[in-house]
Order: structure tokens, then sequence, then C-alpha cells
């Protein structure tokens, strides 16, 4: 990591701290009308409470705090329709995204609750009550009625050839159902591994023909708005990170070159992993009961691929901020890459050996070419 790089970090490290620790300012009270605070209460959540929830997002995602009023009021105000369509996947996403809101709803609203209680949630398979042609017209109507500007959420990786029978769902393909929502849609999210990358169901043999959103889209020439959300399941937080710079600016934030946001895939694992220090004094732990692996010592000869993946984990952490990979012993898995599970991350077929002993410690040949789908111009 770069010394700036290290600076932006420890300032928006602090901007977390102080924001959260501010006083509610009569600038951002203003915004918050009688109708509004109605609406947070029936919701559980205080003013403060709310306002504390965008301070961090907004640090989270590197937003000026500035914004902060404007991110509340918008968020508020706007209700984006958001149709969920879910393809060849095992449903770790959503259960990413609701057990994180189940898990600490015991005490509070939390953020994961916030927005889908902030956002129309129209049309989600697993968690909607309605279903076979009833569910699927409401979707048709609710997609007409957005036409253009509703949020397409997709998880799951689509077969690329809609004849070869699998993935048939409401007697469409997957591939008919995508381009159908996606013509419609404002903007498109991409959630998972899977979705971005393709995922379990593209890795070798591929047996369905899988292939991301990304690749489905430029295959079919669909020139809309695609942020990749990944990891095997991405981190909830990022999910509705993403939706709320959306709700604030209404657009996409900053993209890198996988168009994964950059506040939260811009720097790797590894760069804020508590076991950092250990690697600094090249300290390693041989296995996962050595007494170093029990001191907190790096992880990377056990195989880790933290250094060469891009992602939140160690600073957002996962389960209402409990822990992450590394803390709890077990090294990253790299499921937030393109090619996982194939990129050599778990099977002795494609790395037979630990990635450490690959060459550099940052190879940029460690995972093949990218499809020419997923890199921007
Ligand atoms: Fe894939 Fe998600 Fe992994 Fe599972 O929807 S990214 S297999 S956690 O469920 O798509």
């Amino acid at each position: 990591m770069k010394d700036d790089d290290k600076s932006t970090n420890e300032s928006r490290r602090n901007l977390i701290t102080r924001l959260l620790q501010e006083p509610p300012s009569p600038e951002n009270d203003s915004l918050l009308n009688e109708t509004i605070g109605d609406r947070l209460a029936q919701m559980g959540v205080s003013r403060r409470g709310f306002m504390q929830f965008c301070a961090g997002m907004a640090s989270m995602m590197a937003i000026p705090a500035a914004m902060v009023p404007r991110m509340a009021a918008a968020a508020l105000a706007a209700k984006p329709s958001v149709i969920y369509m879910s393809f060849q996947e095992c449903t770790g996403c959503l259960e990413s995204l609701v057990n994180s809101s189940i898990q600490s709803s015991a005490n509070s609203t939390t953020i994961e609750n916030l927005i889908l209680n902030l956002v129309s949630l129209d049309y989600q398979e697993t968690l909607m009550t309605s279903a076979g042609h009833e569910a699927e017209t409401i979707r048709d109507e609710i997609m007409a009625a957005n036409n253009g500007s509703f949020v397409l959420i997709v998880d799951g990786s689509i077969p690329k050839d809609p004849t070869n029978g699998y993935f048939i769902s409401g007697g469409k393909s997957g591939v008919t159902r995508f381009v159908e929502a996606a013509n419609q849609a404002g903007l498109i999210l991409a959630v998972g591994t899977c979705a971005a990358f393709g995922g379990l169901p593209n890795a070798d043999p591929n047996p369905t023909g899988a292939v991301s959103i990304g690749e489905l889209m430029a295959s079919k020439g669909i020139n809309k708005p695609l942020i990749n959300i990944s990891g095997c399941p991405p981190i909830a937080e990022v999910i509705t990170g993403v939706i709320m710079y959306y709700l604030t600016y209404g657009a996409a934030p900053a993209l890198d070159s996988l168009k994964r946001p950059r506040v939260f895939y811009g720097e790797d694992i590894h760069d804020e992993c508590y076991r950092k220090d250990y690697f600094e004094k090249g300290l390693f732990a041989n296995t996962f009961d050595d007494a170093g692996a029990r001191q907190g010592y790096c992880l990377l000869k056990l195989g880790c691929k933290g250094p060469i993946s891009n992602n939140a984990c160690s600073e957002v952490k996962w389960n209402a901020r409990t822990s992450f990979p590394m803390k709890s012993g077990h090294g990253c898995m790299g499921c937030s890459q393109p090619y996982f599970w194939d990129g050599g991350v778990t099977t002795a077929k494609a790395n037979p050996v630990p990635f450490w002993k690959n060459g550099p410690y940052k190879s940029p040949s460690f995972y093949s070419p990218l499809p020419a789908s997923l890199v921007d111009d």
C-alpha cells in the first residue's frame, strides 16, 4: 500500500470515529422533519441513530462529511423499486444479507433492516409470499411501472445458451428472464461472485455453460450501468452501502477495472489485516494449530489469499462486525476474485501448492487474463 493510501485510510478511520461521537447538529436535525421522524420512529430508529448510520456509511464510502445530510435526506425521501432475481447460486448471498439483519436486530434496527425498509423490495423469490404466475405478473407490472428507473439486483450466474435446458423458471430460460428485466432496469447490481464473475457454477467443467452477468450483458448488447459486488457471499454492508450511495447521488460510485466499487474493493484484504504486523516481521504460522497460529502469526504460508484479494472483510468484518476469516484462524480463500473456485484458491488441481510459492509476493499473473467483457477500456 502506498503512503498516501495509508494516510487516506487513517483519516477515514478518524473521520468515522469523530462522526460517530459527534452530537447531532442543527444542520442535520433540520433535515429530519416531523414526517421523517415519525417514519424513523416506526422503524425503531432514533434520529441520532440514523444520522450516525449515515455518517458511518458515508465515511466507509469516502463520501465527504458535508454530504451526510444530503445522504440522510435522499435515503428517506427516495424509495426506489428493487427487483431481486436469482439464477444459478446457493442463496448464500441472500442469506448473508438477511441473517446479518436478523442477528443484530434484537437490540436495534440495523443498517440492513433500515435499507430494506427504505427501498421498495418488490420482487425476491425467496422472501416474497407470492409464487408462480402471481409473482411473475407482479414483477412484470412493477418493471413496466418503473421502466428505466428500478434497481435490478441479480445473484447467480446464467447459462449462456438459452436452449440447453439448464435454468428454466416461469417457463423461460435464464437468458430470457434476465434480458427482459435488464432492458428495463436503471441500474444493475451483480451481487455475489457467481453473478459478478461466474463463480461456482462457472467452475470447471462448467456443465451448464454459466457466464457472469457482465459477460451476458456484453453478448446481448445491454448497455446499462453495472456494479459488481463480489464475494461468496458478499458482505451485507457492502451491498447496502452501494444502495445508499445510489440513493444519495443517483449514480454508481467509482468502480475498479472489474466494475467493483473502489471504496470497498480498492485495497487488498491483507492491507488491513490485523495479522499484517507479523507478516512484516516474517512471523508465519506453519500449521493451523501451532503456537504461532494461536498468537496471531500471518497465515500466508497456509495459503491465505488476502494479499491478492480485494474486499473490505478486514475493515468492515462479518456477522454484525464480529470477525472475519483471518481473525477466526482461517486464511482468506479469495472468494471476491475472478476465477474463484478454479483460480487456484481451493482446488489441488488448479493450485497444488500454497500461493506463496508461486513467485513474487503479488504476482500479477496469479490469475489468468480476464475476459474482455469484465475490463474497462
Ligand atoms: Fe454464488 Fe450467491 Fe457464493 Fe452462493 O447468490 S457468490 S455460490 S454464496 O449464493 O451466488
